[in-house]
């Protein structure tokens, strides 16, 4: 057994006093929106039409750094993008949140927090924290975090939704136990075809109060290795905003499914009837998720594998170089649903292209630097673009495809820059 284990459980065990703090700091916020206090003054300009935002400080909401506000309640907030820009892997505080229901919870009691795996299995079972952390070896997985909705305000023509810029997402070194783990331990029967996970949290809200929030995946997805239930990200307790003390790691497939504060794991025998899965986040049957506005007969299927992206860090739209500058860019990129194959830049708006070299590779589902070293000879403006493909062989595209939900954009991202 691995000797870090002890560690990790009082500290996913949270002291009374924290706990009180949290909901505390929920109190403060709601008092605060009516105020128009000094710190809410600082805005953000996201790059499309009614971009701008209100920047919220730090601690404004519990463990939470500065962030971008696109709804109080319930919390929809954005990373902001120098963070993505700074860090491979996303610091804690500054992890983009979203809560579908009004009445999420504010407070978790980690001493009395259960999970319990039930459904088509031989022996149902309950874990407490303390059970799951010391009595299934740990796994470690870097993963990325993205929004189905991630990037639906550049989306044309636009769709209701948040309108997220690019910081819908995170990248986060992820330590968990492997879900296959837990239903082995079950014992699958033989009639199980999917499995379904459901949280802490109770309906109501904006829905109606037998919404609960629930997702389901196929079996065979869920029993892969690689989908996990998640005690840690980045070394630390997941924050109570990013679903502590667990939640659900579906690696490569859009983060609707990674069930915040989940605390029932059932294997059933036939496709969820749930809001959430058979209305809510489907995307057009196609064979990129993409459709023509208004088109008529299509078939829609839930939301699955995310989409190659790629981004640059190191160059701002409107930065100046002087001729024959060497000019090495970098930024990160990722391959989705499978993993990354390919990074390439090009600095005439897609006309040509040349490869990107890719740096440290932590695992399929993460994000991975690149760099590429290019001259700018002559004076005058030039469009860099970035694309990724991934080994399954999608591509980003030009521009990006379209569905009523908004979901899974990944057009190619470009920078102007001029030369002087
Ligand atoms: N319990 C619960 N889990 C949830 C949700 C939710 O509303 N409730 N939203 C899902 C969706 S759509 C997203 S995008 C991610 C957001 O995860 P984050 O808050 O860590 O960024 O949580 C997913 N898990
Ligand atoms: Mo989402």
């Amino acid at each position: 057994m691995n000797q870090k284990l002890p560690e990790l459980i009082p500290a996913l065990i949270p002291s009374r006093r924290a706990a009180m703090l949290g909901a505390a700091s929920f109190g403060a916020l709601a008092l605060s929106t009516g105020r128009g206090a000094a710190a809410e003054a600082e805005t953000v300009t996201l790059p499309f039409a009614n971009g701008e935002r209100p920047m919220v400080a730090a601690g404004t909401f519990p463990q939470k750094g500065e962030m971008i506000l696109q709804r109080t309640r319930a919390p929809l907030l954005e990373t902001p993008w120098p963070v993505l820009q700074k860090h491979l892997f996303t610091p804690n505080d500054q992890t983009y949140v979203r809560w579908h229901m009004a009445d999420f919870p504010t407070s978790v009691d980690a001493s009395t927090y259960k999970i319990k795996v039930f459904g088509a299995v031989k022996k149902p079972f309950e874990l407490t924290l303390e059970e799951l952390v010391k009595a299934f070896p740990p796994k470690r997985m870097a993963a990325i975090n993205q929004c189905s909705g991630n990037s639906r305000g550049f989306i044309n023509p636009r769709v209701s939704g948040a309108q997220w810029g690019n910081g819908a997402m995170y990248n986060a070194m992820w330590t968990g136990v492997p879900l296959s783990h837990l239903l082995a331990h079950a014992g699958l029967t033989t009639k199980g075809t999917h499995v379904a996970f459901r949280s802490l949290e109770q309906g109501g809200g904006l829905y109606p109060p037998d919404v609960t929030f629930e997702k389901t995946l196929p079996l065979k997805r869920a029993n892969d290795g690689e989908v996990m239930v998640a005690y840690q990200m980045n070394g630390e307790n997941l924050p109570l905003l990013n679903g502590y003390p667990v939640r659900l790691i579906v690696p490569g497939w859009y983060s609707t499914y990674w069930v915040k504060m989940l605390t029932e794991i059932e294997v059933i025998d036939h496709p969820s009837t749930n809001f959430w899965m058979a209305v809510a986040y489907k995307i057009p049957d196609t064979k990129t998720g993409e459709m023509k506005p208004g088109e008529k007969g299509i078939k829609f299927v839930p939301i699955n594998k995310m989409k190659p992206r790629s981004f640059f860090t190191s160059v701002e739209n409107g930065q100046k170089f002087s001729s024959g500058q060497a000019v090495t860019l970098e930024g990160f990129a990722f391959g989705g649903g499978s993993a990354l194959k390919s990074v390439m830049v090009s600095v005439n708006g897609g006309k040509t292209w040349r490869t990107a070299t890719l740096g440290k590779n932590y695992g399929a589902y993460g994000f991975r630097p690149w760099h590429a070293r290019i001259s700018l000879p002559k004076t005058g403006t030039y469009r860099l673009m970035v694309k990724a493909a991934n080994a399954e062989g999608h591509v980003q595209p030009m521009v990006a495809g379209w569905n009523p939900g908004g979901f899974m954009y990944n057009g190619i991202e470009h920078v102007d820059v001029t030369v002087a």
